[in-house]
């Protein structure tokens, strides 16, 4: 397949490098690069962009070397908390390798420690929060050989130690770019689902809850929630639907639902567009939810709604206000079972281990995911995961002061995530509080063979086999030791 970034002979313009690290080698995480591109936006008149995705990208590594060679101005890297850190870290160290390529980290986890981040020798910028203009302003910058002290929203060294000449205000709606998918082998993030050929895309950013585990609140600010016109987004849709011959679109919004006459006119806008187009959606509130009835569901659906995931989180009421989730549970059954009259099929995502949180409240939340199974049967459930106090969020504060200690430095920071949950420093809970959450995990994750985002044969051979098991086990509350969450545990922390 052609490079989509080369270069035709008389393009003299100066080029930036992005990169979209692996992270977790989710099975078919074949998501669009979206902060890149969005990054990628205001600079493709003047800079030739070249957007690298190690994802997807088998030959990754020849293309970051060839793109070297050209001395570029800039190589960007995006990440969030976790694994995909270390992949950021080893493109640095490639670059660093070769030269003198100013480098610059930007997306969720840099925006949330810019100044420990920064602290990585193999790091020479971080831009904090949304990076379209921030990062055009560097480039510009850079290109000029000026200073960059006053860059707000950029952070540089000074004196060896991390600087910044303060934050920049959120980029307004309808300031957000149109993504330049040119720059893309877009068929690359098809995939072929049971709904058929899919692409991700977003209809807003950022959310207006206040969850308190939620990188949200930091992230933004008071801006919080930036949502796309219906007709604009219907219009974009219908562009991709056409050009990739979709069947279906997932919608990885943060909290799509938030205004209830959006949703209407994007789903009858993208209907009129495109009658036979299905899309999901990856990120509901159940407070927005509840405000649809059965009718108002049914339309949707004859509209082409069909998944949608919600962070459900718990089933005990006081870990949900402690959470400030900001809904009642008996909502989430009244949700459910609407969704089940109109056809809708829901995936609900649940945490456990908070400060504080008791059996019997973990017990409640076992109870609530078996039900909204029992009262929607196309329901999916599971996947009970180890609440992780990620950076900047409310609880993160909270749980530092009840003993937990965070990772020191942005390398560390790579290797927090749940499979390492067991060597996660929380003061609250002991060693074996904390493996029995893992396995409870684990085991919840098996219940689901058609879990969203794990698409792989094996693992649907593996789950279907084991789920009657687990599910007994889960049911009782028993978490003796048991062979399967180990083998999961070691799978994704070793080969995923
Ligand atoms: C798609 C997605 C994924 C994909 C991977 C995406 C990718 N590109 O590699 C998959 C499915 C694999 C995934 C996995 C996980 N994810 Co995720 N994911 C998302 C999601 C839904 C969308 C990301 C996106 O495209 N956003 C839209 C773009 C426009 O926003 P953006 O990326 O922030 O980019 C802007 C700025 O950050 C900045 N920027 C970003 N990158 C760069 C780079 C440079 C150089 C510059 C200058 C600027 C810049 O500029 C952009 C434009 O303004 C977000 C939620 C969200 N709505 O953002 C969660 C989110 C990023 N994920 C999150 C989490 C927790 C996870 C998991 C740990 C979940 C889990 N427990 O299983 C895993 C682990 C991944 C890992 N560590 O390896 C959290 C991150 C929290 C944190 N502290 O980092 C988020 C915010 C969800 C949430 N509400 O909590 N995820
Ligand atoms: S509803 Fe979702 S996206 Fe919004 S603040 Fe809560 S967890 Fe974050």
């Amino acid at each position: 397949m052609p490079d989509p970034s080369a270069r035709t002979p008389s393009d003299s313009r100066p080029e930036v490098v992005l990169v979209n690290p692996h992270g977790w080698r989710f099975i078919g995480d074949g998501t669009v690069p979206s902060g890149l591109l969005a990054v990628a936006a205001p600079l493709t008149e003047r800079y030739r962009v070249t957007l690298i995705d190690q994802r997807v990208e088998k030959h990754w590594r020849r293309r970051l070397d060839e793109a070297l060679t050209r001395a570029p101005l800039a190589v960007g890297v995006t990440t969030m908390t976790g694994k995909q850190i270390r992949d950021a870290l080893t493109v640095a160290r490639l670059v660093r390798e070769r030269g003198k390529t100013p480098i610059v980290a930007g997306g969720v986890h840099p925006s949330l420690l810019p100044a420990q981040t920064l602290e990585h020798p193999d790091l020479d910028f971080v831009v904090q929060g949304e990076g379209e203009e921030t990062f055009l302003e560097l480039c510009e910058a850079l290109a000029e050989g000026r200073g960059v002290a006053g860059v707000r929203g950029l952070w540089h060294k000074l004196d060896g130690r991390p600087a910044t000449a303060g934050a920049r205000p959120p980029l307004p709606a309808a300031d957000l770019p149109r993504l330049p998918y040119q720059l893309l082998d877009l068929d690359r993030y098809v995939r072929t689902i049971r709904f058929g050929r899919t692409l991700s895309v977003f209809s807003s950013r950022g959310c207006p809850f206040r969850c308190s585990f939620c990188y949200n609140v930091a992230f933004f600010g008071a801006a919080r929630w930036k949502p796309l016109d219906p007709d604009r987004v219907a219009d974009e849709t219908a562009e991709l639907v056409q050009r990739l011959a979709l069947d279906h679109v997932q919608f990885l919004d943060d909290n799509f639902f938030v205004s209830r006459d959006r949703v209407a006119a994007i789903a009858e806008a993208l209907h009129a567009r495109l009658p036979r187009l299905q899309w999901s959606v990856l990120g509901a509130h159940v407070q927005n939810l509840r405000r649809w009835d059965v009718a108002s569901l049914v339309r949707l659906r004859a509209c082409g709604l069909r998944e949608v995931l919600v962070g459900a989180e718990s089933g005990a009421q006081r870990v949900l206000d402690a959470i400030r989730k900001d809904y009642r549970v008996e909502d989430l059954f009244a949700v459910n079972r609407r969704l089940a009259e109109a056809d809708i099929e829901p995936t609900y995502s649940f945490m456990s281990g908070i400060p504080d949180e008791t059996d019997e409240e973990l017990r409640a939340t076992i109870r609530a995911m078996l039900r909204l199974e029992v009262e929607h049967p196309g329901a999916t459930v599971g996947n009970i995961k180890p609440f992780l106090p990620y950076p900047g969020t409310e609880l993160y504060d909270v749980a530092s002061a009840r003993g937990f200690v965070p990772p020191s430095n942005l390398a560390e920071w790579g290797d927090f995530a749940s499979y390492n949950y067991g060597g996660v420093k929380v003061g609250w809970l002991s060693s074996a509080e904390r493996y029995r959450l893992l396995w409870l995990y684990y085991g919840t994750v098996l219940l689901s063979p058609d879990y969203l985002f794990l698409r792989s044969v094996l693992f649907r051979w593996v789950a279907r086999l084991v789920a009657p098991l687990m599910r007994r086990r889960v049911e009782r509350f028993d978490f003796r030791w048991s062979v399967v969450p180990r083998l999961m545990r070691f799978v994704q922390a070793h080969v995923l």
